[in-house]
């Protein structure tokens, strides 16, 4: 039998494309190590492996890998149990959807991130707008995206959600989820693989970051 592969994720503390990787790894029980660095002093051995100089990147037994999507790909390869389906339609759908929540991680950012109402009130309807879409792709009952089985797209929506919580108790910021993607939030937010897929002070985290930004979400009257 050949050794396991040794892995060492490198994230930012609330670098949702991290904590996507973390909820894979978790869920599939695999031994890994997590490092975090800092967005505003990133070491030059990052430097060295992360071609975008972003997180997350993952190595294996020392060979870097990056880009999250492609991290889960590989985890789920590797790593039982398969959160992808075997059908080749379902799995290159839940890949576009995995796509999708990208976009709408960016559109959050973009919105937490506004220095002005405009700019601020423009990205929270695309991101409002993207997840009225997102339910046409959800399977009626659920909980989860495809059914009552966790798939790798359940991954990627999960720091989603913990963020858009984090929003309406904050900020009183509601983006009036239907019922069926509030069950669906519910289901992933209570799972294990999430919950301790973030630091202990990830709200603080969270929070701090918001207040870096200086942006306009801090001083918006509600
Ligand atoms: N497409 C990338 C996006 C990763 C990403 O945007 N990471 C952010 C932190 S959440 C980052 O490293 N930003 C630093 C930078 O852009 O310089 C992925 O899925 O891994």
């Amino acid at each position: 039998m050949s050794t396991p592969a040794k892995l060492e994720l490198v994230s930012f503390k609330i670098c949702p494309f991290g904590q996507r990787s973390v909820i894979a790894l978790n869920l599939k029980g695999v031994e890994y190590t997590l490092t975090y660095i800092t967005p505003q002093d990133t070491p030059d051995w990052f430097k060295a492996i992360s071609p975008l100089g972003k997180v997350p990147v993952l190595l294996v037994d020392g060979k870097p890998l990056f880009e999250s999507a492609v991290i889960l790909e590989y985890l789920d390869e590797v790593y039982s149990p398969q959160l992808h389906p075997a059908d080749p339609l379902e799995k290159a759908q839940q890949r576009a959807w995995i796509e999708f929540c990208s976009e709408l991680l960016g559109r959050q950012h973009r919105m937490l991130t506004a220095k002005e109402e405009a700019g601020f009130n423009e990205a929270r309807e695309s991101l409002q707008q993207g997840l009225q879409r997102l339910e046409s792709a959800l399977d009626a009952d659920g909980p989860f995206f495809a059914g009552k089985d966790m798939r790798l797209v359940d991954t990627v929506y999960a720091p989603l959600f913990m963020r858009l919580d984090l929003l309406q108790k904050h900020f009183d910021l509601d983006f009036g989820l239907s019922t069926r993607l509030q069950t669906w939030r519910d289901a992933l937010l209570a799972l294990d693989a999430v919950k301790t897929s973030v630091v202990e002070d990830f709200e603080s985290a969270f929070l701090n970051f918001l207040k870096m930004q200086d942006s306009y979400l801090l001083t918006r009257k509600q």
